[in-house]
């Protein structure tokens, strides 16, 4: 198969999909970690929301299951260059997590099981552009891909969906994450080629 065929459908889209500037197509599903894949079993799993005022909220897997899931079709975009289109996923949108939590706060903090963060806006996180994700291409998420959730925001460069979710702090301050604190940009946008930090 090309890469790029003509007559490709993308989403909703009557040519060839445009990528974001320095983008190129694959249809693998690369994998990307800093560090070894944890393993977190959903017996363990819980996300922990806390607010800028110190208000805990908490979602067992179970709990999870239990709200309203979404299956959005999304592309994603790798700051390593790779755009993956069209992928299926099935999960919470962070519009009903985040519904019954008081906050002023502008800014999110997702940590992870493996210790890894990542920061970005919290409006960023509402308004349909955030899932908990836990499916992918119908099945179970891959431990390697986040499993058994992870944070889904493909508006922003993939090293935003922080895999192996466990908590999003809110803040009134802007605390950079892992790859942000290593130079990456502080909000990263795959339009405007915000890969580092000045761009
Ligand atoms: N917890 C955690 N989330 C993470 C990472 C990580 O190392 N740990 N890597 C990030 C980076 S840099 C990228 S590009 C994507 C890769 O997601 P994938 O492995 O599913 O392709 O996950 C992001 N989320
Ligand atoms: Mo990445």
């Amino acid at each position: 198969m090309g890469i790029v065929t003509p007559g490709f459908r993308g989403r909703g889209r009557d040519s060839a999909p445009e990528l974001p500037p320095g983008q190129y197509l694959t249809h693998d599903f690369p994998v990307l970690s800093a560090g070894p894949t944890p393993h977190v079993e959903t017996d363990d799993w819980a996300l922990t929301v806390t607010t800028e005022a110190g208000a805990r909220s908490r979602w067992s897997w179970r709990d999870l299951l239990a709200l309203p899931q979404e299956t959005p079709t999304v592309d994603l975009h790798c700051v390593t260059k790779w755009s993956k289109l069209g992928t299926r996923w099935r999960g919470v949108s962070l519009d009903v997590l985040l519904e019954d939590v008081e906050t002023a706060a502008d800014f999110a903090l997702v940590r992870c099981f493996d210790g890894y963060t990542t920061n970005l806006p919290l409006e960023d996180l509402l308004d349909g552009q955030a899932w908990v994700a836990h499916e992918y291409d119908g099945e179970p998420l891959a431990r390697a891909h986040g499993g058994p959730a992870r944070l889904l925001v493909p508006h922003l460069y993939l090293w935003k969906s922080a895999k192996w979710i466990s908590g999003i702090e809110l803040s009134d301050t802007d605390e950079p994450g892992f790859w942000e604190q290593l130079g990456y940009h502080d909000y990263g946008d795959p339009w405007r080629e915000q890969r580092y930090a000045g761009d």
